[in-house]
């Protein structure tokens, strides 16, 4: 456990966040936000913690056993913070927590109290409001919240009444998620430049022989080296491994003649970067597997190319989704016409999966892709990954030069007011770069021999 200094400049920004979620949900609801727990591996010994995000984005606190209280209009202020309180004892252990006094200080708390008087405390905070705002998806605070309100109502007096609803805080604050602001976008730069660096690092040390988790840890060697953690168990997927789409074993060998698909990112200041890239173990691309890598960038770019503000999420994912159809029909992968194939789906048995999730502190980000039903519009402060793939199974009616290729291409990409800022474009795409790439290391690896 360690206290995370706060810039000026980021308690500024977790403060306004406050005061826009009270604005967003009204000052008659109270809001409730809980810290993750930690999660024990096994005997006394934690997973490394991770806060929860929705918490994260509220405070930048980074430590378990704590509750985020927002009590609108009230008079000894509105953020109140219940944390763990200062223990000499734990410290020795665990080292320093941020305690009362950090809470206030530090983490912009009007009031902090111990978190073991939640359930004398919390009766009272929550009197003289209508709705509770909390997470849904937590059972085990909405068992407390329910308990507090039954403690309410017991000692309530003439004249107070206790919150009649209860509201999913995900719904107002995963919008607010949803767009990054100037503070967000430097992190997700950062996260995306480091996430890149690695996919350079992991390239240049390709060689046959070399097993799949020896790659992984160069891309994790760069992004520890950052004070980062992979954003998501990186994939690193050989030959025909990269047709399973959450591929994690990462045990086989690598091969010549290979191709090697890699899908991983950092999280740097727990903001997320997602990069797939695939490369070719001997360092050049064979005849078929240079045909299904133009078709898939074709169909990345045609995608990228369609992301502007005001155009539905799912246009990206339609672009892509025309130029793959085309090109496995061009490849004879597929029989019939273009319409055909739209819209009997045909092409899913090779590209099943979407072309873009949201992106943010989480790698999965909140915020829905759908309002009342219909693909909602992208806006600037958005971003959004653009990953389509084809995956070609080793079936008899596949030819056999085809089979067993996987590629996916991925880039993080920033809705702009006047389009789109790919924040990913520092690893090689195009064949020329990626085959530039490795002959310059492997004539390094030559010298260094
Ligand atoms: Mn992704």
């Amino acid at each position: 456990m360690s206290i995370n200094a706060l810039s000026s400049c980021d308690k500024l920004e977790y403060a306004k966040r406050r005061k826009r979620l009270i604005k967003a949900v009204g000052r008659k609801t109270v809001v409730l936000v809980p810290a993750a727990a930690e999660v024990i591996r096994n005997n006394d010994n934690p997973y490394p913690f991770r806060q929860n995000s929705d918490f994260l984005y509220l405070t930048g606190l980074i430590e378990p056993e704590a509750l985020l209280v927002l009590c609108p209009k009230r008079a000894e202020g509105e953020v109140i913070l219940f944390v763990a309180p200062h223990d000499p004892e734990r410290a020795r252990w665990d080292g320093l927590r941020a305690g009362l006094e950090g809470a206030r200080r530090i983490y912009g708390a009007d009031q902090a109290f111990a978190l073991d008087e939640l359930d004398e405390r919390l009766p009272e905070l929550l009197a003289g409001f209508e709705r509770i705002a909390l997470p849904f998806a937590h059972q085990e605070l909405m068992l407390q919240t329910l308990s507090w309100l039954d403690a309410l109502r017991q000692k309530s007096r003439a004249g107070v009444v206790p919150p009649q609803t209860l509201k999913d805080l995900a719904e107002p604050l995963h919008e607010m998620r949803l767009i990054k602001s100037a503070v967000e976008i430097t992190k997700m730069r950062r996260a995306a430049a480091i996430s890149a660096e690695a996919h350079r690092r992991a390239a240049s040390a390709i060689s046959e022989d070399m097993f799949e988790f020896e790659l992984a840890a160069q891309l994790q060697r760069v992004f520890y080296q950052h004070q980062g953690e992979p954003s998501f168990a990186p994939i690193v997927a050989g030959g025909a491994n990269a047709c399973v789409l959450h591929y994690r074993a990462n045990e086989s060998r690598l091969e010549a003649g290979q191709l090697v698909l890699i899908d991983a990112g950092a999280e740097i200041e727990h903001y997320a970067g997602d990069i797939t890239r695939v490369w070719p173990i001997d360092g050049v691309f064979s005849k078929p597997q240079r045909a299904v890598y133009e078709l898939v960038l074709a169909a990345q770019l045609a995608a990228i190319n369609a992301i502007a503000p005001n155009i539905a999420f799912d246009a990206p994912h339609e672009a892509a989704v025309r130029v793959i159809a085309q090109g496995l029909l061009d490849l004879g992968l597929l029989a019939g016409s273009l319409s055909d194939v739209l819209a009997s789906g045909s092409y899913k048995r090779f590209f099943m999966h979407r072309t873009s999730h949201w992106l943010g502190l989480d790698v999965h980000d909140v915020g829905r892709y759908k309002i009342d039903g219909a693909w909602r519009e992208l806006e600037p402060g958005m971003v959004i990954t653009v990953e389509p793939g084809i995956y070609i199974d080793a079936a008899e009616d596949i030819p056999k030069a085809y089979r067993g290729i996987g590629i996916r291409i991925e880039d993080d990409v920033l809705v702009t007011a006047k389009g789109f800022e790919v924040l990913t474009s520092d690893v090689p795409k195009t064949i020329e770069e990626i085959e530039a790439l490795m002959s310059a290391s492997t004539a390094r690896m030559r010298l260094d021999a």
